[in-house]
């Protein structure tokens, strides 16, 4: 089998480009499944609802597949493990953050700066033949919406302007779609517990794993404010133990963001964003919309760096 994936648990840049990549191949007479390994988040649901287009499912016989197109992702240790390296044919991310991977049939690989892999997806639909039928620019108009925060966000850029601006014939989405995308997030926070382990990414930085959660939706600060959220924090690094973790609380309504880790070697690395609080947990809070990608990544590299320094 052949198929379209992304990282586990995908968000809506994701789910969107792999349903994309999967109509554009199939357009081209080429069998390519979007496969979801973990589960959709609610503002996903939301979007293809409004599409009208089905779920993606999970994969049935992990044995069989064949070649794997990856989408908005490009690490190994954010496939899941079905996923090998020798069957990853191609890779369309953007995360340029990260270092980026060898995989031994690879046929074709991007990573490249833009603010969602959608914007890459609808690239290659307007490369290859033209603007994709409505159900599929909206879905990627969604896509480069969400991942943007409204085309607002750090990571915007005009090639994201240019890609939604395409799929939404220059009028946006609609105001209510993009109120029901908000509410959703809003909604998937759910408690503490289950917000801690939705949106976890892994990275390596020499011989050590780092391990970043980011809670991002609007009011997402409210759960810090939670009683449980002292126990859901604990839960985290005690089940990542042997690494280095750090969950970030990102509230795009206030726009502030709050991270928390208890490895002293990145509160050193990111000691620089902005001042730390220290009581019962070390938290850095942020007055602005400070992304795992665009802000805490960026400086892992100083961790090898730190760690001499302190000669630990
Ligand atoms: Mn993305």
């Amino acid at each position: 089998m052949n198929i379209v994936t992304s990282y586990v648990n995908p968000d809506i840049d994701g789910v969107a480009g792999m349903l994309a990549v999967a109509e554009l191949r199939r357009r081209a007479g080429e069998n390519y499944r979007p496969v979801v390994f973990g589960s959709l988040d609610a503002e996903t649901e939301v979007v293809l609802r409004h599409v009208g287009l089905a779920f993606p499912t999970g994969v049935g016989d992990v044995n069989s597949i064949e070649s794997a197109v990856v989408i908005d992702c490009h690490s190994p240790l954010q496939l899941a493990s079905e996923v090998s390296p020798e069957s990853v044919v191609e890779v369309i991310d953007h995360h340029v953050d990260q270092a980026d991977e060898v995989y031994p049939n690879i046929l074709r690989y991007r990573n490249e700066l833009v603010g969602a892999a959608c914007t890459l997806v609808l690239e290659d639909w307007i490369a290859g033949s033209a603007r994709p039928p409505d159900q599929y620019s909206t879905l990627l108009a969604a896509g480069i919406f969400s991942n943007t925060q409204g085309m607002t966000g750090p990571s915007v850029t005009d090639r994201d302007r240019r890609a939604y601006s395409v799929c939404t014939q220059g009028r946006g989405l609609p105001d209510s779609l993009v109120a029901e995308m908000a509410r959703a997030r809003a909604s998937d926070i759910g408690s503490p517990l289950a917000a801690v382990f939705r949106d976890v990414k892994a990275f390596a930085v020499g011989e050590r794993i780092v391990r970043l959660s980011q809670i991002e939706a609007p009011g997402s600060a409210f759960l810090i404010a939670k009683p449980e959220w002292a126990n859901a924090l604990k839960q985290f690094q005690t089940r990542f133990a042997d690494d280095e973790t750090a969950v970030s609380v990102v509230d795009t309504a206030s726009e502030t963001t709050d991270v928390f880790t208890d490895s002293p070697l990145l509160q050193v690395v990111w000691a620089r964003l902005g001042e730390a609080r220290r009581g019962s947990e070390w938290v850095l809070h942020i007055p602005r919309i400070a992304l795992r990608k665009t802000d805490l990544v960026p400086l892992l590299d100083e961790l090898e760096t730190s760690r001499q320094t302190q000669g630990s």
